[in-house]
């Protein structure tokens, strides 16, 4: 099966990121994780993102803060997925990083997740996976099942304790 990149801009994403690399470890999918910026290391970034498809990636994840330029700059060097990850910073509460991710241009599309949506974004590229993958498919919607019937036992549980 073909791997996950998560790249983020800086290691102080990671309390962010994290939860993007642990859903798709629990999904048995192999992961690999690097600290590459958009604009302070931007040949390194470029450089994966050419070799990407060549390496065995199947989907990368960008997750950046502020003028959040990383998953962009990725996508523009490959035709592979890219899901990009708004990492909320102090200064403008992860706008600044959801529109800079958001709005690209036509031609190199970036599919956005929430502001600090990790799982999110982990689940989607697992999903994007799991089109070739029916063993992944059929674990995505195990899952689907399994949250389901959390939120209706919740249901019951908030009607037996209102009467
Ligand atoms: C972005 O700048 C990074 O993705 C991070 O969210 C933000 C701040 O980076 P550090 O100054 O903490 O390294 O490029």
């Amino acid at each position: 099966m073909k791997k996950i990149a998560v790249i983020m801009g800086s290691d102080s994403d990671l309390p962010v990121v994290g939860k993007a690399i642990d859903t798709v470890k629990k999904f048995g999918v192999e992961c690999e994780a690097h600290v590459y910026s958009a604009h302070r290391t931007p040949i390194e970034a470029r450089e994966f993102a050419v070799n990407a498809e060549k390496n065995g990636f199947g989907v990368i994840i960008a997750a950046a803060g502020m003028a959040a330029h990383l998953a962009g700059a990725l996508a523009a060097a490959t035709t592979l997925p890219v899901i990009g990850i708004p990492v909320k910073s102090a200064a403008l509460d992860g706008l600044d990083a959801l529109l800079s991710t958001v709005q690209m241009p036509p031609g190199i599309p970036v599919a956005t997740v929430g502001i600090d949506g990790a799982v999110n974004a982990a689940l989607l590229a697992l999903e994007i996976l799991a089109v070739g993958e029916p063993e992944l498919a059929a674990k995505l919607k195990a899952k689907r099942e399994a949250d389901s019937r959390t939120v209706l036992e919740k249901d019951k549980k908030l009607n037996e304790n209102i009467g």
